[in-house]
């Protein structure tokens, strides 16, 4: 061992080494996967790692990061973790090739890492720790076994090699240098151009056949290694799909409501390209702070309530379905939505009303703040007064006719009409907590949100967004002023006069509401822009204001381009 790995080491050897560093991470990954299967996808050392991550970074990096990726933000981060692992194990195996103990220090420090960070996320268990220390075992078995391989020629250095060094870049070895290896008997076999790059990861250090061969071997094993990791991953998330929760999801029969939704009135959804009155479950925005879904069986779903309280109660999934169930229609809007933004949507929504559940526990007094929390950890905090004044807060557990989805918060999240999400709709509950805004501030408060937040009057114009023909059109949008209503909404087209808009019909106040304006359009360019009066007569502010630290405000303004047909 230590005659190949404490050779000086040439810059084609640290290529080498950085290939089996990647490799080997690779295999530790993979097998980490594995072991995920049996201690939950959230401990797998990617999700672990990424997840204090996304609590960790400055709230603005992640508010851009949203601003980017939008929607996609957790794969972006997934994504970029993984490339950084794979830049620093290439580092490591390239310093490897001068002494193993690069390799066993690296991966340790990867491995504490993995641990830590698993360690610590809320919800864990000591057997979290198992999927990194498989990776740190995976990752030196699969780089022992890969440096070992690498043609001691190469990491003697150049001075060793048959052919003086010529160019050394990655990918520039002259084509003289490749041919010869690539016209070796042997070579006519398909991967020809494995040959090349072959060569090329030697740099100028090529040298006879046998180091060909060498080479060939080590990237055929180094590519086997990555192979196996990747089935092995796949294999591992596969595996913690099949025991998801969404098969126990699609057991669950709801209850039928004590207190139904009232029926859809007739002239809803009047036009195309409008968003539906009721945003259907594959449509619903989606934003969390979860990398890794929470999977919660809801035979062992607890909820209990604490804190300030004169009755501690803690209830099951059966002791929930037992109770008389409310279905209510509810917008749910994101504090991150942007004027115009898509971060909106209305469900039918069916659960039991949380008054009852605070009344049962008896709030004590000073107790304005009701924290919920996840069984991630997340938090949110609502104000007790909001939650007792009558509006249909409930703590849901069914979405348009179906048990929660599994991303909306499966069994049982909380809902509140004219509240933001992020101080209301704790998803995956499993603890509701009597506090005070004095004593604590939940998740997204420290980093920068406000700690109350209302749902401010919005509009929004749907149709046309960009592009319009010359004659009829139909302007239409959405409006909301969730649990006061939307009173009037009108559009200005060019500067001119406020024009009134048709409202459409809603079935409450805590809804959205649609509405259209026949409009004829005349070619060239033309700016549209809406506000909404709510149901006091208070009229959406002008006032362009971001998204942080409560809520975006400003008249939804389109440019169209209207065409002659
Ligand atoms: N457990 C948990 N619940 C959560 C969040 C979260 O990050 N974790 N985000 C909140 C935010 S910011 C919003 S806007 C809503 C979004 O709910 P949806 O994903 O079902 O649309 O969920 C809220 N509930
Ligand atoms: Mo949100």
């Amino acid at each position: 061992m230590t005659t190949e790995t404490s050779a000086p080491a040439s810059a084609g050897a640290a290529r080498w080494g950085a290939v089996a560093g990647v490799a080997s991470a690779a295999a530790g990954l993979g097998l980490a996967e594995l072991v995920a299967v049996l201690t939950g996808p959230r401990s797998a050392p990617v999700v672990a790692v990424g997840g204090v991550v996304v609590d960790h970074v400055p709230a603005a990096v992640k508010d851009a990061a949203i601003a980017v990726f939008g929607v996609h933000d957790k794969t972006a981060l997934i994504v970029g973790t993984v490339l950084l692992l794979a830049a620093a194990a290439a580092g490591v195996g390239a310093l490897a090739v001068r002494s193993l103990a690069y390799a066993v220090g690296g991966t340790a420090l990867f491995g504490v890492i993995g641990v830590a960070a698993a360690l610590t996320r809320p919800g864990v268990n000591a057997a979290w720790a198992l999927p990194s220390l498989a990776a740190v075992a995976g990752a030196l078995t699969a780089g022992w076994f890969l440096l070992r391989m690498i043609p001691a020629t190469v990491a003697a250095g150049p001075g060793a090699a048959a052919v003086p060094r010529t160019r050394a870049a990655v990918g520039e070895a002259p084509p003289d240098v490749v041919k010869p290896v690539a016209a070796a008997p042997g070579a006519a076999v398909p991967g020809a151009e494995k040959q090349g790059e072959a060569a090329a990861f030697g740099g100028g250090a090529v040298a006879g056949r046998g180091d060909s061969v060498g080479r060939r071997r080590f990237l055929k094993v180094a590519g086997l290694v990555v192979a196996g990791a990747a089935v092995a991953g796949a294999a591992g998330r596969w595996l913690s799909t099949r025991l998801s929760v969404a098969e126990i999801r699609a057991t669950v029969t709801l209850p039928q409501p004590a207190d139904p939704a009232p029926a859809l009135p007739g002239g809803l959804d009047p036009a195309p390209d409008l968003a539906t009155y009721v945003t259907k479950n594959e449509n619903f925005y989606r934003i969390d702070t979860a990398l890794s879904v929470p999977q919660v069986d809801p035979e062992s779903w607890q909820l209990r309530i604490h804190g300030r309280v004169q009755r501690e109660i803690t209830i099951t999934w059966a002791d929930l379905l037992a109770r008389p169930m409310v279905e209510r229609y509810v917008t749910l809007a994101c504090v991150s939505n942007e004027v115009g933004g898509e971060l909106i949507g209305n469900a039918r929504w069916l659960g039991v009303p949380v008054r009852d559940l605070l009344a049962e526990a008896g709030p004590l007094p000073g107790a304005d703040q009701v924290v919920s929390r996840s069984v991630d950890g997340w938090t949110c905090g609502t104000p007790t007064d909001v939650l007792l004044d009558g509006r249909d807060a409930l703590l849901a557990i069914g979405m348009n006719g179906e048990p929660l989805p599994v991303e909306h918060g499966f069994p049982v999240r909380m809902v509140v009409p004219g509240l933001y999400g992020y101080v209301s709709a704790c998803k995956w509950i499993t603890e509701i907590e009597l506090s005070s805004f004095a004593d604590f501030d939940a998740y997204w408060v420290p980093r920068g949100w406000s700690a109350r937040g209302p749902i401010k009057t919005q509009s929004r114009i749907d149709t046309p967004r960009r592009t319009a023909t010359a004659g009829p059109v139909v302007i239409a949008g959405v409006a909301w002023a969730q649990h006061v209503g939307v009173a009037s909404v009108e559009v200005s087209v060019d500067g001119g006069p406020w024009v009134a808009a048709t409202l459409h019909p809603s079935v409450s106040a805590d809804t959205w509401c649609q509405w259209t304006l026949p409009w004829t359009a005349t070619p060239g360019e033309h700016t549209l822009r809406v506000r909404a009066t709510d149901a006091t007569g208070a009229v959406q502010t002008e006032d362009d204001a971001p998204v942080a630290p409560d809520g975006a405000t400003g008249w939804h303004t389109v440019k169209v381009e209207v065409r002659t047909p």
